[in-house]
């Protein structure tokens, strides 16, 4: 204790030393009165440059750099720097300046110089500590934030610890943003393959959120070295950062991926069931897996190729022996449901004759060694069998390099290849210590030279900003799907994103659940890790429990590392094979809603996987809950992550809860214990909430002419919004999409349920709605637009009417003509209590029963 006492005393004393004398920190001292430019102060002094500048109303941005100008301005991960004029108010003084918009007061101490942000409320969010501020050394540039007592902090992307970045017991966390290739990390691995410089903070119960603009080495260091600040900064480059109000963490998510850009609406079968090992070959190999999915009636829609499809590791070629007909294999894969996604590495092989090789040299495409020779290192080609040796770079910061490495996929393309997986990205190299490129190395950086310390971070979001682009121009009217390893802020304009190489463990699989709620918090939507573990294989219990999980991530792919066991859902027995049936399955029935979230997701920068602090940010006991989430805003999963669990115990915030399974209502604002068995996926919906399904399909081609069912959970008044589109082209864009709205308003004796017209252009194929609702009492009589409609058996159902099961829901099914529709449902006089005996296993497999018949009768 004394002995850390001394360091920070120590340090202070380092920084209120004149900059002049000192060789280690400088603290940015008094800054003269700024200038003002439009929406701007500029301060100068012999320190540096700094400048505070109004984005929006809600989005303030701070610049420093320790030179007497700025330099360029650009940045490769800001989509959007143009919003609504915020008519900011500057004020300006001897001692401090004022910059106040509608939703923010930011005051700018001038001696020295120190920045405070406060809310609308008058409510301080974010203050430089007022000794240290902005301090630089070197070519490093920090900034050290007041952290309080109950501040909690999220976010950083890609992070493998927990979801509230404060750490056990204030403890704190210090991270570095570095993209690594870090084979079989774990939670004490930093950094790993993926940067993003984006923090929340949450403070009695309201947000705001800070994002460094920098793509250097950036470090971040979350009340670690003192519980009471939060300092942040880079190894190179500007202090350039932006402040992003709340008041809730939606509001900041919302304005961060309105600066950074949002997760693109993936095409509907990259959210089908994929399977993936390192590698299935030869093209037998994938035939037979195609067959067993089908013969054993077990969902999927895409099927991977890692690296042992190449000639010899080479980019953008097929091996002869194991592919030799890969257009004909595509093709007959395509008419049984599948797609084919195939892997590609930046590190196409220094071989003359080979095409990407030759165009390449001849396009200046590599990245070059200080010298201007063209840099040289082993990866995957110099393991080839036959004719070892090493690869050349692309060089992605270069745009023509981006349009060329784009338009080498026409190949891959015209074979019929769905879609492209982007590994090694970080990028990694074979034999380096740092197992990545020399940090002298020459990049483009679009047209302003710089070296790889710069660009590092942005390599495999530059390679993803490459390959989508080309996918783009070689089929204009499709969605591009890509999968990346690394990444940068903003990446999750271009690719979904895969947390790399986990280990077949329980850890692991726990350990996502924080980690998307981090990743989505920070703009990254699409996500999803390998079902099952990369490294070393899962017990069949692990790998059932995993694709259980695996059902709520955004990106459903199981995968395994070369030489381990077969990891398929057939692999572990009968038990477990139906088991994992049973849970892809529920994938495929979810199908609807997880659209309609990722949707949202693409329009608003609300993830899909929610950490439930996104929805309940006044809630404190949710504040660093780190096993349960939200898929959207109403499906609240608490999966079993326990190895030989028989009780999960599930917090569900205030209100009431429905049991997804049972229709059994909870109420919330307390921690509930569940039995579980080996069945058990725990998932509650909320009060008033309304879940999108479909019947079971084998792939997501069948969804056409499927049932909408559309359940809905009581409450007083609530509605929802569906979004629907034929899931593949870009004819969303120019209106071909179907949105409808549907409402439900309860009153003693009547349930009514409306829906609108859909609006846009789209219009499903011919096919049912069934309206599932959950009755505090039992039905009487059960009015579509007024006229009554029949009631049906369960048993003999067919055509439009109604009918109940016994768990309290009143199933309707009518003809879905897209327009306008009103249900009336007529109940008794009981009460709730009425249905509160039949809410067990009996209830569900009669509501069960009710989907197998739908299922049966389309
Ligand atoms: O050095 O392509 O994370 O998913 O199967 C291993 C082979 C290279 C690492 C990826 C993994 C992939 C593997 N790749």
């Amino acid at each position: 204790m004394s002995l850390r006492r001394g360091r920070s005393w120590g340090l202070l004393l380092l920084l209120s030393l004149p900059s002049t004398l000192s060789a280690g920190w400088a603290s940015l001292g008094a800054m003269p009165q700024p200038e003002r430019q439009e929406r701007a102060l500029v301060f100068r002094s012999p320190q540096g440059v700094a400048a505070i500048s109004v984005v929006s109303a809600e989005i303030v941005r701070v610049r420093f750099s320790p030179t007497p100008e700025f330099g360029r301005d650009h940045s490769y991960a800001i989509a959007n720097h143009v919003f609504g004029d915020s008519r900011p108010s500057f004020e300006v003084s001897a001692e401090q300046s004022r910059i106040t918009t509608s939703a923010v007061q930011v005051v700018i101490q001038h001696s020295p110089f120190r920045l405070s942000v406060s809310d609308r409320q008058g409510e301080l969010r974010d203050q430089d500590d007022a000794e240290r501020g902005i301090a630089f050394v070197g070519s490093t540039v920090q900034v050290s934030k007041r952290l309080l007592e109950n501040d909690h902090v999220y976010g950083f992307g890609e992070k493998a610890g927990r979801l509230d970045k404060r750490g056990w017991g204030l403890g704190g966390v210090s991270y570095a943003m570095w993209n690594s290739d870090t084979y079989a990390y774990d939670g004490s691995t930093d950094p790993i393959y993926a940067s993003v410089p984006f923090f929340m903070v949450l403070r009695n119960g309201r947000a705001h959120g800070i994002f460094l603009d920098n793509t250097h080495r950036s470090f971040f260091d979350v009340g670690k070295q003192s519980q009471q600040l939060l300092t942040f900064g880079a190894e190179g480059g500007e202090l350039d950062y932006y402040f992003i109000a709340g008041p809730t963490p939606k509001d900041v998510v919302a304005r961060y991926t309105a600066l950074t850009g949002r997760t693109p609406l993936p095409p509907r079968w990259a959210l089908g069931y994929h399977q993936c090992r390192y590698s299935y070959y030869p093209e037998s190999r994938l035939r037979f897996l195609a067959d067993n999915f089908r013969q054993r009636r077990i969902p999927a829609d895409t099927l991977w190729l890692d690296i042992h499809y190449l000639d010899s590791y080479k980019p953008f070629t097929w091996d002869p022996e194991r592919f030799p007909d890969p257009t004909r294999l595509l093709g007959d894969l395509r008419k049984q449901g599948f797609r084919v996604v195939t892997i590609l590495d930046p590190h196409p092989k220094k071989e003359p004759g080979y095409a990407p090789y030759d165009s390449g040299l001849a396009g200046d495409h590599f990245v070059k060694n200080p010298d201007g020779s063209v840099y040289e290192a082993p990866v995957w080609p110099a393991l080839a069998e036959k004719n070892p040796g090493p690869s050349v770079f692309p060089d992605f910061s270069r745009a023509a390099t981006r349009e060329w490495w784009g338009d080498l996929h026409r190949g891959l393309v015209e074979a019929g290849v769905a879609g492209i997986w982007n590994d090694m990205n970080e990028p990694a190299v074979f034999r380096d210590p740092a197992h990545t490129m020399p940090l002298d190395l020459r990049h483009d950086n679009e047209g302003q030279p710089t070296d790889h310390r710069e660009i590092h971070n942005v390599y495999g979001m530059l390679m993803t900003q490459a390959t989508h682009q080309g996918l783009l121009r070689l089929r204009p009217n499709n969605r591009p799907f890509v999968l990346t390893r690394a990444s940068f802020a903003g990446g999750q304009r271009y690719a979904a994103l895969w947390p790399g190489d986990n280990v077949s463990d329980w850890w692991h699989m726990r350990a996502t659940i924080p980690m998307f709620g981090g990743l989505g918090l920070s703009g990254f939507a699409f996500v999803g890790a390998d079902i099952g573990g990369f490294a070393e294989a899962p017990s069949p219990e692990l790998f059932t429990r995993w694709l259980q999980l695996g059902v709520f991530y955004p990106f459903m792919r199981t995968h395994t590392t070369v030489g381990t066991p077969d990891q398929e859902p057939w692999s572990y027995g009968t038990h477990h094979e139906a088991l994992n049936r049973r849970a892809i399955e529920l994938r495929y029935e979810l199908l609807p809603h997880l659209y309609n979230v990722m949707h949202e997701a693409a329009e608003t920068g609300i993830p899909a996987f929610r950490p439930l602090v996104l929805e309940f940010p006044e809630d404190p006991r949710v504040a660093s809950l780190d096993d349960q989430f939200l898929l959207g805003s109403d499906l609240m999963l608490a999966p079993v992550v326990r190895e030989g669990a028989t009780e999960r115990e599930v917090y569900l915030p205030a209100g009431d809860w429905y049991d997804f399974w049972t229709g059994e209502r909870h109420q919330g604002g307390r921690t509930h214990r569940l039995a579980v068995t080996l069945e058990s996926i725990p998932a509650f919906v909320r009060a008033g909430g309304f879940l999108f399904r479909q019947p079971v399909v084998q792939h997501t081609g069948e969804m056409p002419g499927q049932p909408l069912i559309v359940e809905v959970y009581p409450s007083a008044q609530s509605s929802a919004s569906l979004y629907e589109d034929d899931g593949e082209s870009l004819d969303y864009t120019r209106g071909a999409f179907a949105t409808r709205r549907f409402e439900q308003r309860r009153e003693k004796g009547r349930t009514a349920i409306a829906g609108s017209a859909v609006a846009g252009s789209y219009r499903p194929a011919p096919r049912d709605l069934v309206l599932s609702v959950r009755l505090d009492a039992s039905p009487k009589r059960v009015l579509l637009d007024g006229a009554p409609l029949p009631e049906i058996p369960v048993e003999t159902a067919g055509g439009a009417g109604w009918s109940t099961t016994k768990d309290g829901f009143v199933t309707v099914r009518f003809r879905d003509r897209a327009l306008a529709f009103k249900l009336t449902i007529e109940t008794g006089a009981e009460a709730a209590s009425a249905c509160g005996g039949c809410n067990g296993p009996a209830a569900r497999a009669a509501r069960h029963a009710v989907y197998r018949l739908i299922r049966a009768l389309f």
